[in-house]
């Protein structure tokens, strides 16, 4: 039996090939497109979208990790239900069957007329991932199954990668939109309290091969668990100042408070778990959310690729409040097994308060006693 981490890179590997067969397939990509509604819909967007490729991705995941480990099944949850409505307005529950046949069948039932495009997207969902990346399968742990539960967001970024750019320049290595912010995130929390354990982050969209232009993908993975701290990653060297990565719809008074702090290292990206991948590559010291449009499945990922790193992600609202009545401890961690009281469908696993991820604990402090001045928060 392979050990859970390279279960999770594998399914993060699967999910990636999956995510690029559905951009490269165009008249699959447009069939894919359907609308949020009720419940499930990220309350920051007029409209939000759901693909199929998400949902789909997901049930593989599920399936492909709830098969090799049985004690995580029912513990696997995700951004996406698994219900999608097909164009004759029908409800179809998406899921991996026994056969590629099967799912191709199912698959049909969404897609038709396009059955060449059910056929290409079933074989995705049964091939084999062979991992070729010996530094990984020399990692062996210890970390029984049975304590962990696992959160996945098939594509984080689902507007870049439905519309995003493919050629956008970086600005200090930060992409400010664009395809290459769509990401693929696995997280295993502790079960009983919470905390981050497993995070693999896989970037599908990562460069284009020069000869044929096919896009290809890189993973990144962290543990921390116990006294353990291992990661695919060094960690990344501070800037003398903080550099701090926000999204483009974050509060005027945010970036105000942040602004003398930061100078012209003020940077703007979209995507929830690119920013943070951002912190974790070193491309920034910190990431600063102050509103609750985040959620469990966007943070436990890199959450995990922090605390591997010696960094975290704490609740901003917690934070603020602890230092504001003089505490002197380490600001709270968000943790994944909580959800918000009174609240409904996504909102139930929704970082109220906002976050700060960070990668060097005196770059939060400093990003903290700036954000402290801001009454808004
Ligand atoms: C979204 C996505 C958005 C992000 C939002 C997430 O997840 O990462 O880009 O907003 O917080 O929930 P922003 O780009 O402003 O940071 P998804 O695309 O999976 O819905
Ligand atoms: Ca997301």
């Amino acid at each position: 039996m392979v050990g859970l981490l390279q279960a999770l890179v594998a399914a993060s590997e699967k999910a990636a090939q999956i995510a690029r067969l559905c951009r490269r397939e165009e008249p699959l990509f447009q069939l894919l497109v359907a609308e949020k509604t009720g419940t499930d819909r990220n309350r920051r967007f007029l409209q939000d979208f759901k693909t199929l490729a998400d949902v789909l991705i997901q049930e593989v995941i599920k399936h492909d990790l709830g098969k090799e480990f049985p004690e995580l099944q029912g513990h696997i949850h995700g951004e996406e239900s698994n219900e999608f409505r097909n164009g004759q307005g029908e409800t179809v529950e998406v899921r991996v069957c026994a056969t590629p046949g099967d799912t191709a069948a199912l698959l049909r039932s969404v897609l038709e007329p396009e059955w060449e495009a059910a056929e290409l997207l079933a074989a995705a969902v049964h091939q084999d991932v062979v991992l070729e990346d010996t530094e990984l399968a020399g990692v062996v742990l210890s970390i029984p199954p049975t304590d962990l539960a696992i959160w996945i967001d098939p594509i984080d970024s689902t507007n870049e990668y439905i519309s995003g750019r493919e050629d956008v320049t970086p600005i200090d290595g930060i992409a400010p939109a664009g395809l290459c912010s769509a990401l693929v995130l696995i997280g295993a929390y502790d079960r009983r309290v919470g905390c981050p354990v497993l995070g693999v982050i896989n970037e599908p969209f990562f460069r284009r091969d020069t000869l044929t232009h096919r896009w290809q993908g890189r993973y990144h993975w962290g543990i921390v668990y116990g006294d353990t701290r291992l990661c695919s990653l060094s960690p990344p060297l501070p800037h003398p100042a903080p550099c701090v990565v926000l999204s483009r719809a974050e509060a005027a008074a945010v970036r105000a408070a942040l602004g003398p702090v930061c100078g012209d290292r003020l940077h703007f990206a979209a995507g929830a778990g690119y920013k943070m991948l951002c912190v974790i590559l070193g491309l920034a010291d910190a990431y600063v959310l102050s509103e609750g449009s985040t959620f469990a499945w966007d943070a436990c990922a890199p959450h995990a690729i922090l605390r591997a790193l010696g960094g975290g992600v704490v609740a901003l609202a917690g934070a603020l409040r602890m230092r504001r009545a003089g505490g002197t401890g380490d600001p709270p961690e968000l943790v994944y097994n909580l959800p918000a009281e009174g609240a409904v469908g996504a909102e139930r696993w929704a970082n109220r308060g906002g976050l700060v991820a960070y990668a060097h604990p005196q770059h939060l402090e400093t990003v903290l006693a700036a954000l402290a001045a801001v009454p808004e928060l």
